[in-house]
């Protein structure tokens, strides 16, 4: 065990990987706006480094936020001297990211196909790649690779399609790994198009969806950034495209879309994780999915996976004006919570991205429901902050079973809703 978790060390700086020795992820908890108006100050102070794992939004939502051990003492002090109340969620974020690395060296030793493949680790992009083709040549009359176009850094951009025939079929989309450090997104992701590929013909839901609708899945959305979180810096969130006249790199590809595109609840300054981008779709993994989606036109349903926080939400994020469907999404997101708490009683809270978590504006659901995929919903899967984006691989099947539950109530209204 010491000698693995050494080896892993090694390892990482053989790769000269980002460490994160004796940094700390706390919790905030704000008393009231007051509060909200000095955390977002701190988010002001470019020097600390700090890393918002979730952003000041009110006071009911806590505010974690990934802290440098060079300024933990200065972080403490300032939420000590304004009285705001916090606690030590992880204490030694290396420490995680160590154990993860040493789960995925363990796991991959018996994966010759979808069936042996440990769904409960987390994997590499080739990995999934090879993965991605393995389950094509096992199911080449149902499932097929797409490439919808490539990443800045000229990676293919795959999508799996789902279909049993017909021309154009009304269809369902479903992405996952937009954000890059959301590991736990693109785990269930494979863990689900298994599901689906295996339940054509002997799961009466599936059974019937395939039968009148296609199914879309793009497992890793942004590639560039999955693996520079896994060779580089485990918390890597935007894209990786450069910005002129910066040294920061990336955008943020959940802000990019040309929906409420460059108005509040976005950053327009290059080194912020929210950054916009110096235009709507500016960012080709973004673009490639925009194009898609015009082309088919007849996507029904699209749906967008992150973490974390727990919530199912729909549009819209960048207006407080309700959707003209708020009520009806309402409803299908109610039935679908309920049916993912009935599996292990994880709690989920849902409504409108702008009510529910916060302002987000250029986000994908907003752009796919404003034209024309009435049902547009984003997850935020697990945990509520526990490990945060760290979420340990022991939780990828639990929360693979209870969101497959949910996803299975959304489809299902989907496909008695659409002609
Ligand atoms: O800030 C975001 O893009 C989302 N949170 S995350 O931690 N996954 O980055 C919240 C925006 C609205 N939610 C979704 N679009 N899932
Ligand atoms: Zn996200």
């Amino acid at each position: 065990m010491k000698c693995l978790a050494l080896l892993s060390i090694c390892f990482v700086a053989a790769l000269s990987q980002k460490l994160f020795i004796g940094e700390q992820v706390l919790r905030i908890q704000a008393r009231n706006e007051g509060q909200i108006a000095q955390l977002r100050e701190l988010e002001e102070m470019e020097h600390l480094q700090l890393d918002f794992w979730r952003s000041p939004a009110k006071p009911e939502l806590p505010v974690d936020i990934r802290v440098p051990f060079v300024s933990i003492q200065a972080v403490k002090v300032f939420l000590e001297s304004n009285d705001i109340p916090y606690s030590t969620m992880i204490d030694d974020v290396q420490a995680l990211l160590d154990q993860e690395k040493e789960d995925m060296l363990r796991a991959r030793l018996l994966e010759r196909n979808t069936n042996s493949f440990n769904y409960a680790a987390y994997h590499t992009l080739e990995e999934i790649y090879s993965w991605i083709d393995s389950l094509v040549s096992e199911y080449p009359n149902l499932v097929s690779k797409l490439q919808i176009g490539s990443s800045y850094e000229k990676r293919p951009l795959y999508v799996l399609k789902f279909s049993t025939g017909g021309s154009n079929r009304p269809a369902i989309w479903i992405d996952y790994g937009i954000h890059s450090r959301e590991w736990i997104t693109v785990a269930t992701g494979l863990w689900t198009a298994k599901k689906i590929a295996s339940g054509y013909g002997t799961d009466p839901s599936v059974t019937a969806t395939l039968n009148k609708m296609d199914i879309f899945i793009e497992l890793v959305v942004n590639p560039d950034g999955y693996v520079y979180t896994h060779t580089k810096d485990r918390m890597w969130r935007k894209t990786r495209s450069p910005n002129s006249g910066s040294s920061c790199i990336g955008v943020d590809p959940n802000r990019n879309w040309d929906a409420g595109f460059g108005s509040s609840g976005s950053s327009g300054n290059v080194c912020s994780e929210s950054y916009r981008g110096p235009y709507a779709h500016s960012e080709v993994e973004v673009k490639a999915i925009v194009d898609f989606f015009k082309q088919h036109g007849n996507i029904q349903s699209f749906l967008s996976l992150h973490s974390y926080s727990q919530m199912l939400l729909y549009p819209y994020g960048y207006t407080y004006s309700p959707a003209p469907d708020d009520a009806e999404l309402n409803a299908v997101a109610k039935k679908a919570v309920a049916a993912l708490t009935s599996k292990y009683g994880t709690k989920y809270t849902y409504g409108r991205v702008i009510t529910t978590i916060y302002q987000a504006s250029g986000i994908t659901i907003d752009w796919t429901y404003l034209n024309g995929a009435k049902y547009s919903f984003t997850f935020e899967l697990r945990d509520t902050g526990y490990y945060g984006f760290l979420l340990p691989a022991n939780q990828i099947l639990p929360t693979s079973e209870e969101t497959w539950l949910a996803l299975q109530e959304i489809i299902q209204h989907v496909r008695d809703n659409t002609n």
